[in-house]
């Protein structure tokens, strides 16, 4: 998969890419990312990218010749399957959309700022918006960094044996269950009989037992979704 990311603050993004998991899909060739600084697309010698809104209001918007210069700049080289705009007026990413977007070959990730981007980007270019969740950041960056953590660890390979993306949260709209390691007792808190017993039905039986327990009772609105 190849990662274009569009952004005004790549210092910020950058990191999460350095680290963990997507590095690891980064070295192993199975990931590439691409970072766009927006302001080198700007006008004259402030390359400026913003401008105050039409009809007043407080805020700057992100004008659309700078973003469509990068973007045209990027479609001229290859075909992409999907343009995303990071913005919190969007639907909230779950695990279903970043399932389908771990599938794709060519994505475009444009991180908004200020008040955002002049409505015409949406309009013209962008195939699909997503929001991290209901509360507002400074910028689209870390929810970017958020949302190519979420595809990246599912693109095929990228997790090992060790880890599989099937038993996580979500993966079938249901938390994770509790889990142990050694010691078996701890303070006197003793690990569940079950899970020592070696008797594994019974272990996955108690394990659905407790994700379904634990989903009704902190998010029981993901039991109503299907
Ligand atoms: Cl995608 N961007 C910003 N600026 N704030 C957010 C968000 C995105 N998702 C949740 N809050």
């Amino acid at each position: 998969m190849r990662v274009d990311i569009i952004t005004v603050e790549p210092d910020l993004i950058k990191s999460p890419f350095q680290n963990s998991m997507m590095k690891r899909a980064i070295d192993k060739g199975l990931a590439e990312v691409h970072f766009h600084n927006l302001r080198e697309f700007g006008f004259g010698n402030y390359r400026q990218i913003d401008d105050y809104q039409f009809g007043g209001g407080a805020g700057m918007v992100l004008m659309i010749e700078p973003i469509a210069k990068c973007i045209e700049g990027l479609l001229a080289e290859r075909k992409y399957d999907e343009i995303i705009y990071m913005t919190p007026d969007a639907p909230t990413l779950n695990q279903a959309t970043a399932n389908t977007l771990s599938l794709k070959e060519n994505i475009i990730i444009l991180t908004g700022h200020y008040k955002g981007v002049d409505q015409r980007v949406r309009d013209k270019y962008i195939t699909k918006e997503i929001s991290i969740g209901d509360y507002v950041l400074t910028g689209g960056e870390l929810a970017a960094a958020v949302l190519c953590d979420a595809v990246i660890r599912l693109i095929p390979g990228v997790l090992g044996d060790e880890t599989s993306a099937l038993t996580d949260s979500f993966q079938d709209n249901l938390l994770s269950p509790p889990v142990y390691t050694r010691p078996s007792e701890y303070e006197g808190m003793k690990v569940p009989e079950v899970l020592l017993s070696g008797n594994f039905p019974k272990i996955e039986e108690w394990r659905s037992e407790k994700a379904y327990e634990r989903t009704k009772a902190i998010r029981p609105d993901l039991l109503d979704e299907e």
